[in-house]
């Protein structure tokens, strides 16, 4: 936890669209806010669209500790799954060490970036020991079928399957009608026409041992490896209790991920909802398509870092967008935010300056209306703009704002 500078006034109440009701909603929450968020699946290295992800949380996560809240944050790891194991084939690497040198870079990424880690950074893989009982629980209670595995490598082993035919409330989260589901579920790691499923849309909770896979003990349920649904939420049950205040990650995330792991969560703790908000970042795109490992067109948080790029710029480069929506990354855009960053630290390099305080309301009345970054960063241009033409003579403000700015922003000057 890095040092946060106090701000001085207070914050008002923070809201975020929720992604489940469509509605702005306030981020309930007694004294602890409870906030779980999809990490990465550690095969190739943070682009711009999964920083814009975990800046958009970490925005999140200091406006409600600048609002008085006590914030728990959990973020897994997706370190054993398809596209992981695929990777290390293909580049003739152990899997292992290849998670374990992405999830190495990717901190180094969140750390130059100034994003606050996780209080709990858990790898699915490490976790696998406590995903074994929910599944047996599931099976047991009936919302989970079994189907014979003939290419597994024992004989008679058997994959488990979610029946989401049991779940009145699965569709809350997406509001997908089947068709809808059905377009998404096979690229987003689904397998609609896996044979003796009872519907295409039944998500995996046990895959039994294939030979040359990774395998762990599965108690009841044979040797085998976790599904990516369940991963995400027994983690958020065991670390967070269930439903969790906000659940978060990218829109692409939305269907199956998140309408799955909602569904196998209220199934285990008989809560009516997963999470109080479903909050999404929307994808950022590279020459018209989405960024995405699998597709390779990637601006790289590391690479630009090693051409010398001021991760600050990075920040600001992200936050002048608005998390809800989708956008395409351009290299202008950075060009755009080192000019931005220069001009606020001249700004705030002087004696003195106009005073902060209504701009410290504004980045903060901003914030908590569904994190509206952009609008934060035109109310510093305002000042700066201020500060350079004008001058000002409170010679208190560049220390106040300074402070705002890492607070509140996580932008340090
Ligand atoms: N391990 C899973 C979640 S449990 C996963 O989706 N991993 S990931 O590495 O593919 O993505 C990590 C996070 O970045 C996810 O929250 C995802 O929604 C988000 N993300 C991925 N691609 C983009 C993109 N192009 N724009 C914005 N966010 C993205
Ligand atoms: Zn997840």
């Amino acid at each position: 936890m890095p040092f946060i500078p106090q701000v001085p006034g207070s914050a008002p109440e923070v809201r975020v669209r929720d992604t489940a009701s469509g509605e702005l909603v306030p981020v309930a929450g007694g004294d602890s806010v409870t906030v779980y968020v999809c990490g990465i699946t550690p095969y190739d290295a943070t682009h711009m669209g999964h920083a814009a992800t975990y800046v958009t949380f970490d925005l999140l996560g200091r406006v409600l500790r600048d609002s008085g809240h006590n914030v728990r944050y959990v973020q897994n790891i997706t370190d054993i799954d398809d596209p992981l194991l695929e990777r290390a084939e293909r580049d003739g690497v152990d899997w292992r060490d290849l998670a374990t040198r992405e999830i190495a870079l990717f901190r180094e990424d969140m750390t130059a970036l100034a994003v606050i880690p996780p209080d709990e950074y858990l790898g699915a893989v490490e976790s696998i020991p406590t995903f074994v009982a929910p599944i047996e629980k599931l099976v047991a209670d009936g919302w989970a079928y079994a189907v014979p595995a003939p290419d597994a490598s024992r004989e008679g082993a058997l994959d488990y399957y979610f029946d989401v035919a049991k779940d009145p409330r699965f569709g809350s989260v997406s509001h997908l009608d089947e068709s809808g589901m059905l377009e998404v579920f096979e690229e987003r790691g689904g397998d609609p026409d896996r044979v003796g499923k009872r519907n295409r849309l039944d998500a995996l909770l046990w895959r039994a041992h294939r030979e040359g896979e990774p395998e762990w003990d599965g108690g009841s349920l044979g040797s085998g490896r976790p599904g990516w649904h369940i991963e995400c939420a027994c983690i958020a049950l065991d670390h967070l209790g269930v439903p969790v205040d906000v659940q978060g990650g990218g829109t692409d995330l939305v269907f199956p991920h998140h309408e799955m792991s909602a569904a196998h969560g209220r199934a285990l703790s008989g809560a009516s909802s997963f999470a109080g908000a479903f909050v999404h970042q929307g994808m950022v795109g590279l020459d018209g398509e989405k960024m995405s490992k699998s597709k390779g067109n990637l601006v790289l948080v590391s690479t630009l870092r090693r051409e010398g790029v001021d991760p600050m710029a990075i920040r600001l480069a992200l936050l002048a967008r608005h998390h809800a929506h989708d956008w395409i990354w351009h290299d202008d855009q950075l060009v755009e935010a080192q000019q931005r960053l220069d001009t606020w630290r001249k700004a705030l390099s002087g004696n003195g300056g106009p005073v902060a305080d209504q701009t410290v309301d504004d980045i903060r009345a901003a914030l908590a209306d569904d994190l509206d970054s952009p609008r934060a960063l035109d109310a510093v241009d305002r000042w700066a703009s201020q500060a350079l033409t004008r001058g000002g003579d409170d010679p208190g403000a560049p220390g106040v704002l300074g402070r705002a700015l890492d607070a509140l922003l996580g932008v340090r000057l």
